[in-house]
């Protein structure tokens, strides 16, 4: 109960600061260490999601924060419940998304003595997060709290994890609010974009690749712009594929697992790369073979918002501490040479882009996944958005799908499986009006399927894409690559997914064949309940292009 005397307990403080700096969703898996802060919800307007499983709720934040641009919160228990949440802090550190964790902690007096469930969140988060800190003081909370969205957001954003004794969360304090925050926007400096034009005026074929965070909408509009003004080719990285609309004439593809040969071969033969707001990190870099470290051959520049990144793996030639989204906007005032040697190029990556996913070829098995990425990419609305973890399955994503708009794909770079069930309940409980699919492998989707459960009780109609192959099936690919005919601990035994979705109360449905999936796909939608279409995948179709058996008689013929 809130009293009426101008104090408010450490919990009121601290629900009043998210409801100032504009917090309407909060995702948790409630814990006896943060009560107070539960209570203070009671009479709030933010919607509390309550989850199954911490890793579920911090992926929920954490692709709160990948869609919106603003922290993602998440609520959870200590030391179990913290260590749960692991996972999505460390998907928030990599794909630089801004997330606040809050953990309840024991007591302060209890503090040292391992108390029950004590864990030291700075020595536990600190080289996770981009700070993890423990408030003493409730009148403290506001400055605190205030710090870490700003922490959480500027830059290069990412997790932070606050912890909050519960002693001090019952403390009464009379304490203003803090104002609001603002993300400080990072513009370039008048000199970068001038050598940049100059630089782009000398180039015979230059590339753009994008990726990272710190996007909007308006600035992947103003980057088509630019790259339709100057003709310039553009790649996406690592599952970003949704910073450039895949039919625009100037997109070049996708730079991730498995990339279009000719892309590489274009980025190598470049002239001048322009890296915007990505790391260029293992996955796009080609395990770090695309380009000579630390000095690329070729020009290269270097777009980021934190200053850390620029020059520490690439030595670049210019390099600007800039978000994309104020990057973006100068690009406006650049001017294209009167000719553009390059024009013809950027035809033909377009056109290698679409030879490239057009259409897939037979596969292993009833049931082509390949097809029914090209069904859904025919069949689903513009701006639906896809949700999807890790797993060999990802790459008929990456290769067939083709994203249109700005927040249609949500997928960890950082490679965590089990990412898509939650992000998709996440995307679900922010745009109800939006379709939302989360793609799955087996493996994968029973990592945190369990959240399967939450769409359930928030009535959340989105629709799991589930590709049961019996294995996990990279790890398979893997080994037969290293280890030929010699298979250990990557075979699943499954339970019928489509039962599981009606044990759960929701929707339930089993493909067998690729002809079976548009009509099994419509009653999923048609059902109006969170649903899995359940795809009888053969374990042979290992990727889009190779079959297991190819890969470990490829590997056993390179032995003899
Ligand atoms: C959290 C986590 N654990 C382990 C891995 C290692 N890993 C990468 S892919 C993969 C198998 C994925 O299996 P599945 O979801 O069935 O997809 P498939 O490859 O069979 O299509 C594993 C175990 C990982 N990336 N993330
Ligand atoms: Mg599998």
């Amino acid at each position: 109960m809130r009293s009426n005397d101008g104090s408010r307990t450490g919990g009121e403080v601290l629900v009043d600061q998210l409801v100032v700096h504009g917090v309407r969703h909060a995702f948790c898996v409630p814990g006896e260490s943060y009560l107070a802060a539960l209570d203070a919800f009671y009479d709030r307007d933010v919607a509390i999601t309550v989850c199954r499983q911490e890793g579920g709720a911090a992926i929920m934040a954490e692709a709160i924060g990948k869609f919106t641009g603003r922290p993602g919160i998440c609520f959870t228990t200590r030391g179990p419940g913290a260590t749960n949440a692991a996972a999505g802090i460390h998907i928030a550190r990599q794909d630089s998304s801004p997330l606040i964790m809050f953990v309840g902690q024991v007591a302060r007096e209890a503090r040292e003595r391992e108390a029950f469930q004590e864990i030291d969140f700075r020595a536990v988060f600190g080289s996770m997060t981009k700070w993890a800190t423990e408030i003493d003081d409730a009148a403290r909370i506001p400055e605190i709290v205030s710090r870490a969205f700003h922490t959480a957001t500027n830059g290069r954003p990412g997790p932070v994890v606050v912890a909050l004794p519960e002693d001090m969360l019952t403390d009464r304090v009379v304490v203003p609010d803090a104002p609001p925050f603002a993300a400080v926007e990072m513009w370039p400096g008048a000199s970068d974009m001038a050598r940049l034009q100059k630089l782009l005026w000398g180039a015979r074929a230059p590339i753009m690749l994008i990726g990272g965070s710190r996007w909007s909408e308006a600035a992947t509009t103003a980057a088509m712009r630019f790259a339709e003004r100057f003709a310039l080719p553009v790649a996406t990285t690592f599952r970003r594929g949704h910073l450039f609309d895949a039919l625009h004439p100037c997109y070049a593809g996708d730079l991730g697992i498995g990339p279009n040969p000719k892309l590489i071969a274009r980025i190598k033969a470049a002239d001048l790369v322009i890296v915007v707001g990505g790391r260029l990190g293992e996955m796009p870099s080609q395990s770090y073979t695309l380009f000579e470290i630390p000095g690329p051959r070729q020009t290269f520049v270097h777009v980021h918002p934190s200053s850390e990144e620029l020059g520490r793996i690439y030595a670049p030639h210019l390099a600007i501490n800039a978000a994309p989204t104020g990057f973006a906007a100068a690009l406006e005032g650049l001017q294209p040479p009167n000719e553009i040697p390059w024009r013809d190029g950027t035809r033909t990556a377009h056109e290698d882009f679409l030879a490239w996913t057009e259409k897939p070829g037979p596969q292993p098995g009833d049931v082509n996944f390949g097809e029914i990425m090209l069904w859904l990419r025919e069949h689903l609305p513009a701006d639906a958005i896809l949700c999807s973890g890790a797993g060999n399955f990802s790459a008929w994503i990456h290769r067939y799908y083709r994203f249109r708009h700005y927040g249609t794909h949500m997928g960890p770079t950082s490679g965590s499986m089990g990412y898509g069930v939650p992000a998709a309940v996440a995307m679900k409980r922010l745009n109800p009006e939006r379709t939302v699919v989360c793609i799955s492998g087996d493996g994968d989707f029973l990592m945190n399927g369990q959240e399967f459960a939450t769409a359930v009780q928030y009535e959340l109609p989105l629709v799991v894409v589930l590709a049961d192959n019996g294995v996990y099936g990279t790890i398979r690919m893997h080994q037969e690559r290293e280890y030929p005919g010699r298979v250990v601990a990557t075979a699943l035994k499954n339970p019928d997914f489509a039962d599981y979705a009606r044990a759960f109360g929701g929707f339930g449905v089993t493909v067998e064949k690729t002809s079976a999936f548009p009509a099994a796909f419509d009653a999923a939608v048609k059902s109006g309940k969170p649903a899995i279409v359940h795809l009888k995948v053969d374990p042979e179709a290992s990727t889009p292009t190779l079959s297991l058996t190819a890969i470990r008689e490829k590997a056993l013929a390179a032995r003899n």
